[in-house]
Formats: C-alpha cells, sequence, structure tokens
C-alpha cells in the first residue's frame, strides 16, 4: 500500500493491479461461451466512461435525474437523522455530482466531515477530490483508488467513530442477485458500530416501454456504450470487430425484473482477435449478452438486504416514484438486547 498525502487529501494506492490480463481472459472466456457474454465492468475504459457520463444527461435515463431530486429534497433530513458526526464512504464514486448535495447538508449539520471515497480509477478520485476540496473548507478527502472490497478494509482502518457508507445510481442492479447479497454482506461486517449506515439507491420496476427506452435511447448513446466493447476489443485485444455488423439490444425480462443489453451479430461472421489467437464464429442473430440492470419491486428491497444483514430504515422516492434511495443499519444493532 503506498499513501500520497497533501493538506487535506490523501490518497490511498492499495497493492490491488488489475491484473493486466484479466480482461484478455474474461474476453475469451466469455466468447467461446455458450451463450456468448461479455462482464459488464469492462464498459469503464476513458470511452465508455464518457459515454456513460453522457446517458447520465439522457432525456430517456431518468435514474440519475431521479436520484439527484431525492438528494435535493431531502438530504438534509438524512444528515439530521445523525445525532454525532459521520465519515461518508462512497463506493464507486465517479465523479462525485450527486454526492456532493449529501456533502452540503452534512457539512451543514456536523460543520466538518471525512469524505472517503473507493473508486478502482485513481484519475477520477484525484480529479473529484480536488474540485471538492476548492469548494468546501471543512472537508477532508482520504480515497482508496482500489475495488469495492481492498477500499472498504483499507479505509476501516483510517475512518474512526460512526460511517455512513453511500452506494448510488443503483450500481447493485448490474449485480446478480446472490452476487449483490454476498457483497452487502462484506458491507454489512465492515460496519462495526451502532450509529452506522448504508445509504443505496435502487431503480424500481416499472412500465417495461420506460425501461427499455432508458437503456435504448433515440440518439444511439446507449447503443454507442454498449459496441464501444468490441472497440475496446479492437484497441487493446487486436479484435477485428466491424462495429457496423452488430446491433444493440436492450430488452426487459419481467420475470427476472432485470434489462438484459446485448450485441447481436446482424450477420453470420467470423471475428479474428488477434493477440488471443481466437477466431470467434457468429450466427445472423446470436447476441454476446453484455449487461444485466436489475429493477426492483418495494417487497424486493426490505428482502435483498435482509438476507445480507441490514435492516431497511427509511425509504425515499422521487416525485414520480421512479427510483428509490433506502436507508439500512446492521441488523445486529436492530434489537438492541
Ligand atoms: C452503472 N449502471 C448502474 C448503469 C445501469 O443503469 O445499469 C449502467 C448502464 N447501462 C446502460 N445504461 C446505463
Amino acid at each position: 500500500m503506498t499513501t500520497l498525502s497533501t493538506a487535506r487529501f490523501t490518497l490511498i494506492e492499495t497493492e490491488f493491479q488489475v491484473a493486466l490480463d484479466t480482461f484478455a481472459h474474461e474476453v475469451a472466456a466469455g466468447l467461446c461461451a455458450a451463450p456468448k457474454t461479455l462482464p459488464c465492468r469492462h464498459f469503464y475504459d476513458r470511452r465508455g466512461s464518457e459515454l456513460f457520463e453522457a446517458i447520465c444527461q439522457l432525456p430517456e435515463y431518468y435514474l440519475t435525474r431521479a436520484e439527484s431530486e431525492i438528494l435535493a429534497v431531502h438530504a438534509t433530513e438524512i444528515a439530521a437523522l445523525f445525532d454525532e458526526p459521520v465519515a461518508l464512504i462512497e463506493l464507486g464514486s465517479g465523479s462525485a455530482v450527486k454526492t456532493q448535495l449529501l456533502i452540503e447538508a452534512l457539512l451543514e449539520h456536523q460543520r466538518e466531515l471525512l469524505f472517503a471515497p473507493i473508486d478502482i480509477s485513481q484519475s477520477a478520485l484525484e480529479e473529484s477530490a480536488r474540485e471538492l476540496l476548492d469548494c468546501y473548507e471543512e472537508l477532508e478527502v482520504i480515497g482508496a483508488a482500489a475495488p469495492y472490497e481492498v477500499g472498504l478494509a483499507h479505509l476501516q482502518r483510517e475512518v474512526a467513530g460512526p460511517q455512513l457508507v453511500l452506494w448510488l445510481g443503483s450500481s447493485v442492479g448490474n449485480f446478480e442477485p446472490d452476487a449483490a447479497v454476498s457483497f452487502l454482506s462484506e458491507v454489512a461486517d465492515a460496519l462495526d458500530g451502532e450509529a452506522d449506515r448504508l445509504l443505496i439507491g435502487m431503480d424500481l420496476h416499472k412500465d417495461r416501454a420506460v425501461l427499455e427506452r432508458a437503456y435504448d435511447d433515440a440518439q444511439g448513446i446507449t447503443a454507442a456504450f454498449n459496441l464501444n466493447l468490441l472497440g475496446r476489443i479492437n484497441r487493446e485485444l487486436g479484435g477485428r470487430f466491424d462495429l457496423n455488423r452488430f446491433a444493440h439490444r436492450a430488452v426487459y425480462d419481467e420475470e427476472r425484473g432485470r434489462v438484459e443489453m446485448h450485441l447481436v451479430s446482424r450477420a453470420a461472421q467470423t471475428v479474428p482477435i488477434d493477440e488471443l489467437d481466437l477466431e470467434i464464429d457468429f450466427a445472423e442473430g446470436e447476441t454476446i449478452h453484455s449487461e444485466n440492470s436489475h429493477k426492483y419491486r418495494l417487497e424486493d428491497i426490505p428482502n435483498l438486504l435482509g438476507e445480507a444483514g441490514f435492516e431497511l430504515e427509511r425509504q425515499f422516492f422521487d416525485s414520480k416514484r421512479r427510483f428509490s434511495l433506502n436507508l439500512a443499519r446492521p441488523l445486529r444493532y436492530s434489537n438492541p438486547l
């Protein structure tokens, strides 16, 4: 672990390194499987992250606006729920724009704040820390450049006192239900104080047409985001995908409660990937399943949180009840003896 420190900003660089060949291994395994898949975490190279920022501004992608509305309306109330000063730990902070609403409310309530973002991207952490520190004099930032689990373990040693863990954007929805429970159980284990809480954004089940439009917008930005996965394979692994020969598809599977994204081969074709020494055959209409985005019914939320060792304490919704922000506490503190 390396620690870089300047006034009010500490960056923890953990020993974790994305194995250089993780992408290569996962691409090879996913494209040789039947049906073909690619893990959605590989969307976020530089181009993919820019496209995701553009998605968040789209008229069809209501999630970001709905969650921002909830925070704009309820951040003060949320901050006031804490009797003692809390440290704010954020999972996957990215550009931390929505977080700013909560940071402001916490600063009003407790005067000083320790903000501890965890993000795999060191440059995103540094950029957002710089902007926040310029805006708020009473803020201290300790960032961990690491995957969530590793970052949480490191921050446990740095952060004393009550903690509020923030996980926005319905990113939990990109996990399979079992994986979501197992990751949230790790978060619950890490929260060892009675005042510690989790605040988690979860998108809600709704009309199929609204969901499918949110993941297949009129300007084709989400299509470009999905196709960028093939572009990334071309750039980094010597792939020879012709992006015009694949189409973006988003469908809501109501039974499983998830929007699925696929890349559909427009024709029978064989695509070499030079650095993997592979040639991948596609039938016309065959798909690569690239993402699941789970949507939750109200009754699912306490169940999922309960399985992970949390009790749902408060829920906040936007005015159109499209999205939920859920405050939960570790179950071991729910029924004090
Ligand atoms: C990051 N994640 C919560 C987004 C979602 O809605 O599942 C990723 C995304 N995929 C397509 N559009 C946005």
